[in-house]
């Protein structure tokens, strides 16, 4: 309970505080992550690809079509609705704390919750983009179709703007994910393996003692915070909120 009063505390007198997040964010939701025992990496499927390799760039553009038809049968999830961990970031917003939220996600359900500050370092699949001619797309757009979609202007291959392994971050995101970081007065990371980079190598700009980390499992990252708890991000973060 120490341990819970202290990060209680470093939250209540923070101006600025920063969440870095992933898909454990999201879980309690009902959209599985891609590394923990029940996410998309371990579930069996029929596919002859691993999870990893369809959401690649190489195989985007070498099988467009199975990727549409894997990305929209296993990504998107137009239901899913925000939880207790996406909630608790609006309400120390809601307190006037001054709220950056860096997400790895792509799922939209920070701004769906009212967050207002928002940094979607991997994209996300509401939008999408003709390749050629660069027209927008709505996701339902994309949806009409099963597999593949085409542009309706230029007839060129409508993808999600997610930034796909292999692909490059788009780097105005990530250099004001740096600068949020750098500038936090709390630094809260919660429901992410911190397995991928670069968003994983955002810990080292931090300069600051309280980094709270919050993951199920342990991550590489733990010895890096000033305070871990392996525990439900969304029971964690009502703990840590709580007045
Ligand atoms: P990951 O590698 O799947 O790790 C998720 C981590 O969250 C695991 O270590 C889990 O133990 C932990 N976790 C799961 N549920 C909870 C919970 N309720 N409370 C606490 N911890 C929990 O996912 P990362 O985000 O680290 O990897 C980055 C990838 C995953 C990004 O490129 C995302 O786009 C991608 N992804 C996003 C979504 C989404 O948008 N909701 C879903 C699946 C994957």
């Amino acid at each position: 309970m120490e341990r819970v009063n202290t990060a209680r505390n470093w939250i209540k007198t923070a101006e600025k505080i920063v969440f870095l997040g992933g898909a454990g964010v999201s879980t309690a939701s009902g959209i599985p992550d891609f590394r923990s025992a029940t996410g998309l990496y371990n579930q069996v499927n029929n596919a002859a690809y691993s999870p990893e390799t369809m959401l690649s760039h190489d195989f985007f553009v070498d099988h467009p079509d199975e990727f549409s038809v894997y990305y929209k049968e296993n990504l998107i999830f137009p239901d899913a609705l925000p939880n207790s961990a996406h909630h608790a970031l609006v309400e120390l917003e809601k307190r006037g704390k001054k709220v950056t939220i860096i997400t790895q996600n792509i799922d939209g359900l920070h701004q769906k919750a009212g967050s207002k500050n928002v940094i979607e370092i991997h994209g996300n699949l509401t939008d999408h983009y003709c390749v050629d001619c660069h027209q927008t797309f709505t996701q339902a757009y994309a949806l009409k179709e099963r597999g593949l979609s085409r542009c309706d202007r230029c007839g060129g291959t409508v993808r999600p703007d997610v930034v796909l392994y292999g692909e490059p971050l788009n780097m105005t995101y990530y250099d004001m994910a740096v600068s949020a970081v750098a500038e936090a007065d709390v630094f809260i990371i919660g429901g992410t393996s911190l397995k991928v980079y670069p968003a994983a190598g955002l810990l080292r700009f931090y300069n600051g003692n309280h980094m709270i980390l919050i993951n199920q499992e342990p991550t590489p990252s733990d010895r890096k915070a000033d305070m871990v708890f392996h525990e439900d991000l969304g029971k964690q973060m009502e703990e840590l909120i709580h007045e």
